[in-house]
């Protein structure tokens, strides 16, 4: 019985921890959270970019620090653009074509990811200059999804 209990509650637990817990009660529901989500991240990876761009000046534990914010919530808008968040209601810049290409949105998504933890390197490393040279390739993602599949 006491083995029963500590594997329903396991289930339990593995079922509806936050990161597997994907369905949201409405489509402006996910909407809302992924489009928190990625403002928060933009804002980080644009911090990093003003120094980038020399808008501000450069320092490297403030780029470092922008960057680990912005690669954590790089992992979070996805599940907002899953089943549950189709047709929402509230303004949003988001095309059809997501939920009818799933797999091609995902490589997008990926691949940017992918592109923020060579940038997330770039940081560790203390160098503007290896920053710039990854910064490039992150934004690119951006705006490829963009092209592809924000209205
Ligand atoms: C950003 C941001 C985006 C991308 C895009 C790159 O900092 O908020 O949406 O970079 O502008 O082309």
């Amino acid at each position: 019985m006491k083995k029963f209990l500590v594997l329903a509650a396991t289930l339990i637990a593995t079922t509806f921890s936050a990161a597997s817990y994907a369905q949201f009660a409405k489509p402006d529901d996910a909407a809302k959270y992924r489009q928190g989500a990625l403002t928060v991240m933009a804002r980080h990876f644009g911090a990093v970019g003003a120094m980038v761009q020399g808008k501000v000046p450069f320092d490297a534990k403030v780029a470092q620090e922008n960057i680990d914010i912005a690669v954590f919530m790089s992992k979070l808008p996805w599940v907002g653009f899953g089943p549950s968040g189709e047709g929402a209601s509230i303004k949003n810049t988001s095309k059809p074509e997501i939920w009818k290409e799933q797999a091609k949105f995902k490589e997008h998504s990926d691949k940017m990811q992918a592109e923020l933890l060579k940038v997330q390197t770039a940081a560790k490393t203390g160098s503007l200059d290896a920053i710039k040279a990854s910064f490039g390739g992150a934004g690119a993602t951006c705006k490829a999804c963009h092209d592809a599949f924000k209205s």
